[in-house]
């Protein structure tokens, strides 16, 4: 096996690996397993000092999947599927790293991971045939990299004025303190109304002795209902696991609902038809609500229907009408990421829980005691911030990747991400991104997204090393097809009509290019069909 560092001191050839994975997320861990069975020489390398990914960084109070327990999960071993028993309607952080964990140490895949090494620098040396890895601690050296360094891994803490001085500690929850954090007692301060932020508010406002909560654009959520797992539930999914992951497999965003995905339009049905199905949703709880009707995303005048219907419910809920109505967003429902909550719009009635909106009037600055809007100081002793990521390219740029000629891959993105199948880029030979933009990545269950990836790409792989192939690298006119084919999808649908991350518009300057690809069924359909056309749209050397 080769060691970590190749740096050739010895005065030998340094080692090369075949492959060096970035990132020991699902995605990490699963392509390490898989490119270990097939016999290939692969090392992962990780910032942290263990796995998780995504659910090792956010630790947050309430931080939890929305992707059901028994849908978010690993479906490449029946036996890990029976043995492992999940404890809840959704998994909670916790459970979710508890599993990673026992993923690492079931598949003993902790030898192969070099912890607490951070890429510095990802060159393509065209003489040699290989990728150099600039690493804190040391160089690697491999004929293939894979990026599996997720979609929401760059945390995105705006550049407020005066941040500096605040006196009292920040946090963000996408780098959560391990140890905790004590809120008892104090007064806190939470920026952002996102999926993070609407999980975390309840939670900490149980806790905290005042909590002010800075909303710069309200959020339509929809009750989780989470509850301990029913086990005749678990039973069934353990029973019938091969027919039901197929299922999942075939929906848009592979996964099943409680309830059946319904296909006709939210905007034909008398009063009393929406009301009963969407009453029976809510109670439901979940995505299921999401999949009331075939044209969500794709109608406005059905979307305004059930927004509507969303921003009742907030009046029904919230007492104070004034407090109502700042919660009640106005924006297309589900056009930035869906959020769903346990007592979110609830904890707002609590008298100890204050609103700002900085909507109209941004956050000026932060001051040593507080936050201070339109001149005005909000006290406060903590802060966190729940303002996001770079989504999907920030953990890539970051990582100064150049490809043949040194081009870096920040200026061939200099007009936003652009990838063939979300898998590879021109210019960037022998590197496969999993869940990169361009794939349905964000908009679908990201395990089952993650699995179907890393299958391509050791299939690849494999038919690569059988006929002695060095290099596979997209082609220029395949990548600019599919480009506008992801536009061309996304533009079918209400996506580009918002600012949300999916679109980039969360980062000041950021090119605006939705970057998801909506609809997992039909893309896995291209993909294999790719890889039977001897990798139609890849130039193989
Ligand atoms: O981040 P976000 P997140 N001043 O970008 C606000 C996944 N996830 O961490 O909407 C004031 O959604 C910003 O305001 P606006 C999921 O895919 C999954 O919550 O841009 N406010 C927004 O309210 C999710 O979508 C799970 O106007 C500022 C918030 O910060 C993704 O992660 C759980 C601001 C950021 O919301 C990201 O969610 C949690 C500023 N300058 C997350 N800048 C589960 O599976 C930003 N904001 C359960």
């Amino acid at each position: 096996m080769s060691t970590g560092d190749g740096v050739g001191s010895n005065g030998h050839e340094p080692s090369v690996y075949d492959v060096v994975v970035v990132g020991a997320g699902f995605a990490g861990m699963y392509t390490l397993y898989t490119l270990r069975g097939l016999g290939f020489d692969a090392v992962v390398v990780e910032r942290a000092d263990d796995v998780g990914g995504t659910w090792y960084w956010n630790r947050y109070p309430g931080a939890r999947c929305d992707v059901e327990s028994m849908q978010y999960s690993y479906s490449f071993d029946p036996e890990l599927e029976q043995e492992w028993e999940w404890s809840e309607r959704y998994s909670g952080q916790p459970e979710i790293l508890r599993y990673a964990n026992h993923v690492a140490d079931r598949y003993d895949l902790r030898r192969d991971i070099h912890f607490e090494t951070t890429v510095q620098r990802v060159d393509w040396h065209d003489d040699a045939c290989r990728w150099v890895l600039q690493t804190d601690r040391g160089t690697y050296r491999a004929r293939f990299v894979v990026m599996a360094t997720g979609c929401l891994s760059t945390t995105n803490v705006p550049r407020f004025d005066g941040a500096e001085t605040f006196a009292g500690p920040t946090f963000h929850t996408g780098n959560w303190p391990h140890e905790g954090v004590e809120f008892s007692g104090l007064s806190v301060g939470v920026i952002g109304t996102g999926s993070s932020a609407v999980q975390a508010i309840p939670v900490i406002a149980a806790e905290c002795r005042e909590l002010t909560v800075f909303q710069r654009t309200p959020n339509y959520t929809v009750p989780a209902r989470n509850q301990p797992l029913d086990p005749d539930e678990q039973a069934h999914w353990k029973q019938n696991y091969r027919e039901l992951r197929a299922e999942m497999f075939a929906q848009r965003a592979a996964m099943i609902q409680r309830l059946p995905d319904i296909e006709d339009a939210a905007k034909d049905l008398s009063e009393q038809e929406f009301n009963e199905r969407m009453e029976e949703r809510w109670g439901v709880g979940g995505f299921t609500f999401y999949r009331a009707f075939g044209d969500i995303v794709l109608d406005a005048e059905s979307n305004e229907r059930v927004a509507q219907f969303v921003r009742d419910k907030i009046g029904e809920v919230v007492d104070d009408p004034e407090m109502a109505a700042k919660l009640t967003p106005h924006n297309t429902i589900a056009c930035k990421r869906p959020c769903l909550d346990t007592n979110y719009y609830e904890t707002f009635n609590q008298p100890h829980v204050h609103l700002v909106d900085v909507s109209e009037t941004p956050i000026e600055r932060i001051s040593p005691a507080g936050v201070v809007v339109d001149g005005q100081e909000y006290p406060v002793d903590a802060i966190v911030y729940a303002t996001g990521f770079d989504a999907m390219t920030g953990t890539l740029l970051r990582m100064n990747i150049t490809g043949r000629g040194g081009v870096r891959l920040a200026d061939h993105w200099d007009a936003g991400p652009r990838t063939y199948l979300g898998l590879g880029v021109a210019g960037f030979p022998n590197m496969f991104t999993v869940s990169g933009p361009g794939s349905p990545s964000v908009l679908s269950n990201m395990i089952p997204s993650i699995e179907q990836h890393v299958d391509w790409i050791a299939r690849c792989l494999t038919d690569l090393r059988e006929r002695s192939t060095t290099t596979i690298e997209a082609e220029p006119d395949a990548e600019a097809y599919w480009v506008d084919h992801v536009n061309a999808v996304a533009d079918l649908t209400l996506y580009p009509t918002c600012n949300s991350w999916y679109l980039g518009a969360n980062i000041p300057g950021k090119t605006r290019v939705f970057m998801p690809l909506p609809g997992f069924p039909p893309y896995v359909e291209i993909c294999e069909d790719v890889a039977s056309d001897n990798y139609r749209g890849f130039a193989l050397a």
